[in-house]
């Protein structure tokens, strides 16, 4: 398959790893068609996505079957499980109701899909309700991944590291659909500590600006880096102070890139170029940008005039599963992100549009499906929630309450084993009543103040 090509179609055989397990891409392709044998016929196909060989082994090999993939979040409690499975109509869920053994081999040849087919539908927040459904086809992750794999000169001669969850576009599509597809090796550790990072020799290393963060912290992991090639951060802003202090321990400035669940990326500065701190760089292959302002006119491109970023390409999502809205506009998606653009084309993000989409550790969590779990919990009578600044994680998700005989513990857990452990509140305040405008509606800055 063309989204796969670097198992069969590279001299240097791929080989995966995940949390210590290792499968040459041969024994990969063909565990991955064992389990295409199995699924095959299933137009969509669920995968527990834990960070191990069988989600990797899972994701393949229902791709070769030609279903499409939805990956349910490895922490995903039953709600958001049930939502995820329901909405997307998955018929069998790989890992759970079919078991992947990866040492089952099979040849079966499957025709590769067609571009327009889809390849993956990931589940994201908005700012209210439950996660939508992102349709991706194959077309548009090929367009995704090669266009990064230009500005990062990616290659089959890389090693790639990182630990990122198997349930985003970061982890998933760029972490290990891109290793496959470039034909190089993919160290997965697991977890994103330091430790592992630095222990597992990598030329290419992926991050969230928390891992970067923590690598920090832990000094001698950070210059055990020295030896990569490229370091790349994104999925939100990185810090300058992280950005610099990075670079003085690892001698790498990152390179930084932009992008969405329903964009894939469409920003980033280049291997072979400039790194800026606070910016995230210039367009990638086939993307083009605008900005907008609330008026619908253009602001200069100043670097100084913020508007609504607005992106354009061939790796945008097809629709969001199930509605018939379409999510663009003549072909622009607006991200909802506000943005400024230089003279020189390079691209600084400055916020989003809406306080009600938080990133926490890189995980992109709408206040409204915290407030509605929060809200199921029988002693709570109102809630809010908001991102709060957090050194360690970028936003922290904080709750505001009106509620009698529960306690903050309760209410974290409540959420963590409702929706994701990921999604829960990191704080819960206790309030008597929620500050409101005359029109009833909850006064979030009020509460971020
Ligand atoms: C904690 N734990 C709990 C609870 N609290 N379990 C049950 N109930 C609780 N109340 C457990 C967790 O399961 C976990 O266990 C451990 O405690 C630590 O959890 P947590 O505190 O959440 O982890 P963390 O250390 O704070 O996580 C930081 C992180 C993580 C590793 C940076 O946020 C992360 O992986 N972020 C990446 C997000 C990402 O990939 N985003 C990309 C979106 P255990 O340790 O056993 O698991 S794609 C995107 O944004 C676009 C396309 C882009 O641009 O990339
Ligand atoms: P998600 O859908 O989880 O993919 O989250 C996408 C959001 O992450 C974007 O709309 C941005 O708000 C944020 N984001 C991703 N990369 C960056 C970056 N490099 N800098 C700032 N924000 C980012």
């Amino acid at each position: 398959m063309r989204l796969l090509a670097g198992l069969t179609g590279s001299d240097v055989p791929a080989a995966v790893a995940v949390a210590g397990r290792a499968l040459s891409a041969e024994a990969l392709l063909a565990a991955a068609t064992a389990v295409a044998d199995d699924v095959h016929g299933a137009a969509t196909v669920a995968v527990d996505a834990t960070p191990t060989l069988e989600t990797v082994v899972a994701v393949t090999g229902a791709l070769l079957s030609g279903a499409a993939v939805v990956p349910v979040p490895a922490d995903a409690g039953p709600a958001e499980r049930d939502h995820i499975l329901r909405d997307s109509g998955a018929v069998l869920v790989l890992g759970r109701d079919v078991p992947v053994d990866v040492r089952r081999r099979s040849a079966t040849a499957y025709a590769p899909p067609a571009g327009d087919d889809t390849a993956l539908v990931m589940y994201t927040s908005g700012t209210t309700g439950a996660p939508k459904g992102v349709v991706l086809t194959h077309a548009a992750v090929e367009a995704g991944v090669d266009a990064v794999a230009e500005a990062w000169d990616w290659t089959a001669d890389d090693r790639l590291v990182h630990g990122l969850p198997l349930f985003h576009v970061h982890g998933l599509i760029l972490g290990v659909l891109g290793a496959l597809r470039r034909g190089s090796p993919l160290v997965h550790t697991g977890r994103p500590h330091p430790a592992r990072y630095a222990a597992a020799g990598g030329t290419l290393y992926f991050g969230v600006p928390t891992v970067w963060s923590r690598v920090c912290a832990e000094p001698a992991a950070a210059r055990a880096l020295r030896r990569a090639r490229l370091l790349v951060s994104g999925s939100a802003p990185l810090p300058v102070p992280v950005f610099e202090r990075l670079s003085a321990l690892s001698g790498h400035r990152p390179v930084e890139r932009y992008g969405m669940t329903e964009t894939l990326i469409t920003v980033s500065s280049r291997a072979g170029g400039e790194r800026r701190p606070g910016h995230v760089g210039v367009p990638v292959r086939g993307v083009r940008t605008r900005l907008t302002r609330d008026d619908g006119t253009e602001p200069p491109a100043d670097g100084e005039t913020i508007g609504e970023l607005w992106v354009s390409g061939p790796m945008l999502l097809r629709r969001y599963h199930g509605s018939a809205e379409p999510p663009t506009d003549h072909g622009w998606f607006r991200t909802g992100d506000l943005a400024t653009i230089g003279p020189d084309g390079w691209h600084r993000i400055v916020g989003r549009a809406s306080t009600d989409l938080i990133k926490c550790g890189g995980f992109r969590i709408g206040a409204g499906e915290v407030e509605d779990a929060l809200l199921t919990h029988p002693a709570v009578r109102e809630a809010a929630v908001v991102g709060t600044p957090d050194a360690d994680l970028g936003e922290a998700v904080t709750a505001f309450v009106v509620a009698d005989g529960v306690g903050e513990r309760d209410l974290i857990d409540f959420v963590a084993g409702h929706l994701s452990v990921h999604k829960r509140p990191r704080s819960v305040h206790f309030v008597d009543s929620l500050p409101r405008n005359a029109m009833g509606k909850v006064q979030k800055k009020r509460l971020m103040l």
